[in-house]
Formats: structure tokens, sequence, C-alpha cells
């Protein structure tokens, strides 16, 4: 039996379950109203409430922050994750290694699909100037980046990266109102096992609600949360690629920092 590893959440002192919670309840912001805020830390089984912050967020809604004692206690190694672990390379190290193993450019499309318009994620990974210090795809000269932007038809951008053999289809989902983004997710895959492309093209879902685990739920090979960099994708396309080709042993992905 695996040892239990107990955690609690950590404030000012190792496991006083501390926490700070953030929220908006509709009503207009005064004193009543954080009332409220405090009732409803205590009825989700908090104790010790301080209602740290009480904004006006529009007519009749407040917005709370605050701090509060959470009896929960996890056993962390109870959890279980499938999660991308892979040693990355430099800009440099990266680009090298497509010219000698591949010896052609690593072709890649993105777009914001469905009726999704939020493009700044998607442009973040594969635009020039890239984001957080960190180069888009499209400033790497191995990769041949192609973003397609927003509310593009998922039919559309899977017959768009066919005609030019891409290698990798990146798929950018923000809008989460009802699930919409795991339902156009799902079309997505409908729409790519239909063009005979699962299993060939290496397919990324990413945007605020993504995590890997989400993404290969929904049938793509990779998901893609909040902070991530293009150097992040850049690497893992590459041994995507290099592992379908026949070019690397599958399971070189390891964890570690960019050499
Ligand atoms: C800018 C913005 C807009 C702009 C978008 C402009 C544009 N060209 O993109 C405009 C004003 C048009 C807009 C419109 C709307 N918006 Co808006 N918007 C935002 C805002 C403020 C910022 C989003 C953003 O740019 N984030 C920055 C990027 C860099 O982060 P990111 O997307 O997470 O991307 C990173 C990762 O997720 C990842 N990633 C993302 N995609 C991909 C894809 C792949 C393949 C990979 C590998 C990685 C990856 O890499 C990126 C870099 O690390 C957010 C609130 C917020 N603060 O987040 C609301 C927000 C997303 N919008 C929201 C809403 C509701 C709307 C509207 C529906 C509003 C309306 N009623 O009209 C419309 C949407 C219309 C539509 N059909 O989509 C809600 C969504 C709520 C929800 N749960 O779904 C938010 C959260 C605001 C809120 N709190 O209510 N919006």
């Amino acid at each position: 039996m695996t040892e239990k590893n107990l955690i609690r959440a950590y404030g000012d002192r190792r496991d006083d379950g501390i926490i700070q919670i953030s929220f908006t309840l509709p009503v207009a912001a005064s004193e009543k109203a954080k009332e409220a805020a405090q009732l409803y830390c205590q009825k989700l089984g908090l104790t010790d409430v301080k209602v740290a912050a009480a904004e006006r967020a529009a007519d009749q809604y407040t917005f709370f922050i605050v701090y509060a004692r959470s009896p929960v206690i996890i056993d962390y190694n109870e959890i279980d994750t499938p999660e991308i672990s892979i040693k990355k390379l430099g800009f440099y190290e990266l680009n090298d290694l497509i010219e000698e193993r591949l010896a052609r450019k690593v072709v890649v499309f993105g777009a914001c699909t469905g009726t999704d318009t939020h493009t700044v994620g998607i442009d973040a990974i594969l635009n020039m100037k890239g984001f957080a210090g960190d180069y888009g795809l499209e400033r790497y000269p191995w990769f041949d980046a192609y973003n397609l932007g927003s509310q593009v038809p998922n039919a559309e951008l899977i017959r768009r990266a066919k005609e030019k053999n891409a290698d990798a289809i990146l798929v950018s989902q923000v809008v989460t109102q009802r699930d919409v983004h795991k339902e156009n997710s799902r079309q997505f895959i409908d729409e790519a096992k239909a063009a005979g492309i699962v299993g060939k093209t290496t397919l990324l879902l990413g945007g605020p609600r993504v995590d890997h685990k989400l993404a290969l739920e929904l049938g793509f090979d990779a998901g893609f949360g909040p902070g991530t960099k293009p150097s992040d994708v850049a690497n893992f396309v590459v041994h995507q690629v290099l592992q379908r080709h026949g070019k690397e042993a599958k399971g070189t992905h390891f964890q570690g920092e960019p050499t």
C-alpha cells in the first residue's frame, strides 16, 4: 500500500488550512452584502472568515475576496493525472534538431474555432513576438506556422491543414459558457476522424480552462492551459513529429528545464 501524503492549504504556517477565495454575489455592495459573503463562506464549511475586499462589480453585483480556514485535508498520493513531461530544448537547439532529424520544416496550423473570437491565446503561441519573452512559432526558422484567426469552422481548419500536410493542428477555445468549448472540441475531433487525420496529425487543444487530462478525454494528443509558452508547444510538437516518423524513440519525453 502506498504511504499517504496528507496535505492542507498553507497560509501563514504549514497546515493552517488558510485559503483565499474570490466570488461575486448578485447584490449591491453594502455591509449587508459583506455579511452575506461571510454566511456564504460559513455554509461552504469555512471558519475564521475575513472579508478582505468587497467591491462593486456592476449594478447589483459585488465582488469579494475572502480569507478563511478550510478543514479539508487531501492525500496527495491518491492523485493520478496525466501530465506532459518533457525536457525542453532551447530555441536554437530545437531548430537544429528539426534540421538534423527531419530536414524539412514542421508545419502547424492554428485557429480559434467555432463561435469563439478570443485570438490572444493562439496569437501568443503562433505570432512572431510570442508571449512572456518567449518567441512564437512564426519566429522559428524550422517551423511553418499558419494562424487562421478567430471563428474558424473546425472543418475549414482541418481542410486547410490537410492541404499543406500539416504536422500539427492547434485549436484554441476560450469561451466555456455551457461547456461550449467541450462541445466544439468534440465536433472538431469528429471532423478530424472523418478526415482521417487522427493518429497521423498531432492535435492540440489549448485555452484558459483546458488541461492535459481534459484534452486527452476529448480525443486530442495534448492540452495546454494558462501560462503556456510557445516553446512548450514547439518542443511538444517536434518530439511528437519525430516519434511519428520513427526518428526518435517513444517515451523520450522526460522532465527537466531547457538546456
Ligand atoms: C480580451 C477579451 C475579449 C476580447 C477578445 C479579443 C481578441 N481578439 O481575442 C473581446 C472584447 C472581443 C471579447 C469578447 C467576448 N468575451 Co471576452 N475576454 C477577454 C479577456 C479580457 C482576456 C482574454 C485573453 O486575451 N487572455 C490572454 C491570453 C494570452 O490567455 P489565454 O487565452 O488563456 O491563452 C493562453 C493559454 O490558455 C494558452 N492557449 C490558448 N489557446 C491555446 C491553443 C493551443 C493549441 C495551445 C497550445 C495553447 C493555447 O496559451 C496562451 C498563452 O499562455 C477575458 C478575461 C480574462 N481576463 O481572461 C474575457 C473572457 C474570456 N470573455 C468572456 C466573454 C463572455 C466574452 C463575450 C462572450 C462577451 C459578450 N457577451 O459579448 C465575447 C465573446 C464573443 C465570442 N463569440 O467569442 C468571458 C468568458 C467566460 C466563460 N467562462 O466562458 C471572459 C473570461 C470574461 C469574463 N470573466 O466573463 N473578449
